[in-house]
């Protein structure tokens, strides 16, 4: 998984590099600073002194001494000051020159604190959203494995609209001890053309025009039967090429290494786990309709007893896409993240 949010303390995440949420004379102090100078020992403090500080936003690269990380980059975010001061940019700037100073030095995997949200006061929903945000995008563009370490629980807060509108949802939604089996292609096959029936019958009383922005059933039966005994990895090829997506572009939107696309696509009939094939549905955009099909070729179904199943159908109906938002939702409702 290219992108995760983890519960740790960061100065014993086994990564090429971990970041540091410093102050601008680099020479250490309380927080996850003073907690990193104490367990890379006085080495780290030498270095440092030797670097003439740093600036807002700026990022600089030291050895991580005896810690399990081979290097320490240390960045100094914004003093909250009530967001009139350039404090959004300068935060994005953090994690924008630390991920650019990592790729320049060819690491492969990142851990970074939530920089600002301690001693220096930033809202912790707005400091989230800036990180999410920035690391993403370097995703996109990039691979690296980036860890996100969340200290306490406290310590990480999604939007409180955001939150209670999921919770809101799961409320209504969930229902316990509820199994749901995925259809078998046969029953799903009839659903469909009670459907068209019923399309047609109500049709007679349409425009032609009204029937085609209304009712005008997504598929065509046909094409349903054509692709009965497609395989997940047959399904999942097609909907990338009917998208016009490139492989690249759609592991990245899933939160998926390249390895284990490949994988995907050289075996047709490689299983998934349920988490792998809910991704690539995030990644395709697919609506509820086409994720529960996509689903069931790997044999899955979306249940109503399963809050992270619920997660899912929220932002699907919400119509927002993106694997790092939804990852930081089931990360704040303790589920499971997206990807692989
Ligand atoms: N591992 C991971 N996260 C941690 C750890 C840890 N061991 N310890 C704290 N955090 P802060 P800032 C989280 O105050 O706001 C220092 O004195 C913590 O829960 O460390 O950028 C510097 O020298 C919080 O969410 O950094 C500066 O003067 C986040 O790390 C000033 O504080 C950042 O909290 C920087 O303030």
């Amino acid at each position: 998984m290219p992108f995760e949010i983890i519960r740790n303390d960061i100065t014993k995440v086994s990564v090429d590099a971990i970041v540091n949420a410093a102050n601008k004379t680099l020479l250490g102090g309380g927080g996850v600073d003073g907690a990193i100078h104490r367990a890379a020992g006085p080495g780290l403090l030498e270095e440092c002194r030797t670097l003439g500080g740093c600036k807002t936003g700026e990022a600089k690269l030291t050895k991580g001494y005896n810690l399990p990380a081979r290097y320490v980059i240390h960045t100094v975010g914004p003093v909250w000051r009530g967001g009139g001061y350039n404090e959004e940019k300068l935060l994005a700037d953090c994690y924008r020159n630390s991920l650019a100073l990592a790729k320049e030095h060819k690491l492969e995997n990142i851990a970074f604190p939530l920089i600002s949200t301690g001693a220096f006061g930033y809202p912790k929903d707005k400091a989230l959203k800036t990180a999410v945000s920035v690391i993403s995008d370097f995703l996109m563009e990039h691979d690296m494995m980036v860890f996100l370490v969340v200290y306490d629980k406290d310590s990480f807060q999604l939007s409180e609209k955001l939150f209670n509108s999921i919770k809101q949802f799961i409320d209504d939604n969930y229902m316990e001890n509820i199994e749901e089996h995925p259809y078998s292609m046969e029953s799903r096959l009839l659903k469909g053309l009670a459907v068209s029936e019923r399309v047609l019958k109500e049709s007679d009383f349409l425009s032609a025009e009204a029937y085609s922005e209304t009712i005008k059933p997504q598929r065509k039966l046909e094409d349903l039967i054509d692709q009965m005994d497609e395989t997940f990895s047959q399904m999942l090829l097609r909907l990338i090429d009917q998208k016009g997506m490139t492989d690249a572009q759609t592991y990245k939107r899933a939160n998926i290494d390249r390895k284990l696309f490949s994988k995907i696509r050289n075996d047709i009939h490689y299983k998934p786990s349920k988490h792998t094939a809910i991704a690539f549905a995030i990644a395709l955009k697919l609506n509820l309709d086409e994720t529960k099909d996509l689903l069931m070729r790997a044999g899955y179904a979306l249940s109503r007893s399963s809050k992270f199943d619920i997660i899912i159908e929220f932002f699907i109906c919400e119509g927002n896409y993106n694997i790092f938002e939804i990852n930081e939702a089931l990360f704040a409702f303790d589920q499971k993240l997206l990807g692989a």
